[in-house]
């Protein structure tokens, strides 16, 4: 192996990068089956994809929920592996010139990844294996290109033959011309002669042999990547716990909902409907994989400041009178006019029961949920125990609950975001006081508090819709969690407030539906909604942002009439 100094063709360098990805394709792709033993979050990709979800800014966060919706974790990982393949093709043209660099940035990526890995929350020692496979095997890819047995020998170098004068593509050069070569502009060739200036374009054609056998090699090890990667992941989706949620039968409830009124669902195309089906429920958190709980090793344990600690199983669960309720669940990302909420039928236990039979100390105002992923929220104690409906949920509208909803078991909380109560794969309960202990969103800039604000949507007509003149149904849906809806109104224009009608509905923990016919006019108009909850607060017109504790301002649509 020899360490080349000089400029580097582009040929060459070329060469190099793709020997660098390669060799980073098959770190990471090996990784993957790799992880199947040791959990899929051990995967390097993965987990440093979850250190940069805990670290990254909020801003930047929110940027990625505004850019890529409910896309961002698929956003995240494709960024870091075309970030990572960057990278790579460095490690490969530092290889050429000494393979030992290449071989150290391979390493220290390694050792990035073994260090997210194992300390991600419940990780061991074991969850370095997949980032050492994978970093010993990118390594050996790397050397087998760049320094060992099938080191392609002219595209490492050749340099340009000095008796025969400048190698340059286009045949000679006549002094004080200008050849083109860097895109920052021509370089002039002095009459001086050939100078290290002009870049060595070495061989002006590969040995056709050599490129063959090179591209054969990162061809078979960047398909082995490939396979192995997807291989993985699916192997690890077999290891799932879809299985044995398909098994499950869920007792019937001992205290069923209300039945949902005639009439509380409009049925408007544009309209979400009153129940949000499974497949069409939102879903947030910071899991870049789904986690897989097996129900029969669940527990749920609750402890810290009470009088008697306990754990319960699932059959426990599943033994325990339960109740069914529609709660309309929120997010506090979520922005005037978004769809980052949606409308379910829990099945659970009631919180209160439980929480009464640990004792909790009378200066436990917060009840920390803790998720197996380390994820954690507090919850007013008092909105546990005020007589809402607060459920330890095991059923989403019918089913066992779906998993990236948190099966086997979560937390539902009327009037509260999700954010601050909706726990999912919940597997602790910590009763402490919220001068104790900060949850997870806080100390990153969120309100300990999060009590759902009064607010109202326009779903139908959609902003830009062209309509036709005449009369025009308006329509969306109004929430305030736990308080209830008095009105909605409407306006056009910065018109009057004009009352909508209010569908009937379940309870005041759900949204309502509201319409109001308009007898819309030609030309351009802004329709704007705002509602006023049960205890008599109007929505405020002053728009302010997600963060910290959840968006204000009236949803407003404009639309063209022709
Ligand atoms: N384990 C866990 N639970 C979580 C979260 C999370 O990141 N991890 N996010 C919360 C947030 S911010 C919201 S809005 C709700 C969303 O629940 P959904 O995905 O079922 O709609 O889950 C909550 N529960
Ligand atoms: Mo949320």
């Amino acid at each position: 192996m020899i360490a080349h100094t000089g400029p580097m063709s582009t040929t060459s360098r070329r060469y190099a990068a793709l020997a660098g990805i390669t060799a980073a394709a098959v770190a990471i792709g090996i990784a993957e089956p790799v992880a199947v033993l040791t959990g899929p979050r051990s995967a390097p990709l993965v987990a440093v994809g979850g250190v940069i979800v805990d670290a990254v800014p909020e801003s930047l966060k929110q940027l990625a929920i505004d850019l890529f919706g409910t896309a961002d974790k698929i956003a995240l990982l494709v960024g870091t592996a075309v970030l990572l393949g960057g990278f790579a093709a460095l490690f490969g043209v530092l290889a050429v010139r000494r393979l030992a660099l290449g071989l150290a940035g391979i390493a220290a990526f390694g050792a990035i990844g073994v260090a997210a890995a194992v300390t991600r929350s419940g990780a061991d020692l074991a969850d370095a294996l997949p980032s050492l496979v994978g970093a010993g095997l990118g390594a050996l890819v790397l050397w087998l290109f760049i320094g060992g047995p099938f080191e392609l020998d002219p595209w490492t170098w050749s340099p340009p033959t000095p008796s025969a004068g400048p190698a340059l593509p286009g045949g000679p050069v006549s002094p004080g011309e200008s050849v083109p070569v860097s895109p920052a502009g021509p370089v002039p060739v002095t009459p001086a002669g050939p100078t290290a200036a002009v870049e060595p374009v070495g061989p002006a054609e590969v040995d056709p042999e050599s490129r063959r056998r090179f591209l054969t090699g990162s061809g078979v090890l960047l398909g082995t990547a490939v396979v192995a990667g997807l291989g993985g992941r699916w192997l690890a989706g077999r290891r799932g716990v879809s299985a044995a949620r398909d098994a499950i039968r869920l007792p019937a409830p001992v205290a069923p909902a209300p039945a949902v009124p005639a009439g509380a669902d409009l049925s408007l195309t544009q309209l979400a409907p009153y129940v949000t089906p499974n497949f069409g429920f939102y879903r947030i958190d910071t899991a870049l994989v789904v986690p897989q709980v097996d129900p029969d090793t669940w527990r749920l344990r609750i402890h810290g400041r009470v009088g008697r600690e306990r754990t319960y199983s699932y059959a426990d669960l599943l033994a325990r009178p339960l109740v069914e309720r529609y709660v309309t669940l929120a997010c506090v990302s979520n922005e005037v006019g978004g769809d980052l909420i949606g409308n379910a039928l829990w099945l659970g236990v009631p919180l209160r029961e439980l929480l009464d039979e640990v004792e909790p100390d009378d200066d436990a105002d917060q009840v920390v949920g803790r998720s197996v992923d380390g994820w954690t929220c507090g919850t007013p104690t008092a909105a546990l125990r005020d007589g809402r409906d607060a459920l330890l949920a095991v059923g989403m509208n019918g089913e066992p609950l779906p998993v990236e909803h948190g099966f086997p078991v979560r937390v539902v909380v009327p009037g509260l975001y999700g954010y601050v109560s909706a726990c999912k794969w919940v597997t602790e309960l910590e009763l402490t006081r919220f001068a104790d202990f900060d949850a997870y969103w806080v100390p990153r800039g969120w309100s300990p508090q999060g009590p759902i604000k009064t607010q109202s949507r326009i779903d139908t007509p959609r902003g830009r819709n062209r309509l036709t003149a005449g009369p025009v149904t308006v329509a969306g849906v109004a929430w305030a969690q736990h308080r209830g809806i008095r009105r909605v109104e409407v306006r056009v224009d910065d018109g009057p407030w004009q009352e909508a009608a209010l569908a009937p509905t379940v309870s005041v923990d759900t949204w309502v539906q509201w319409s109001w016919r308009w007898d819309a006019t030609p030309g351009e108009h802004r329709l704007q909604v705002r509602a006023t909850d049960a205890t008599g607060e109007t929505q405020t017109e002053r728009t302010q942002d997600v963060v910290p504790d959840g968006a204000t301002g009236w949803h407003t649509v404009t639309v063209t009439v022709r």
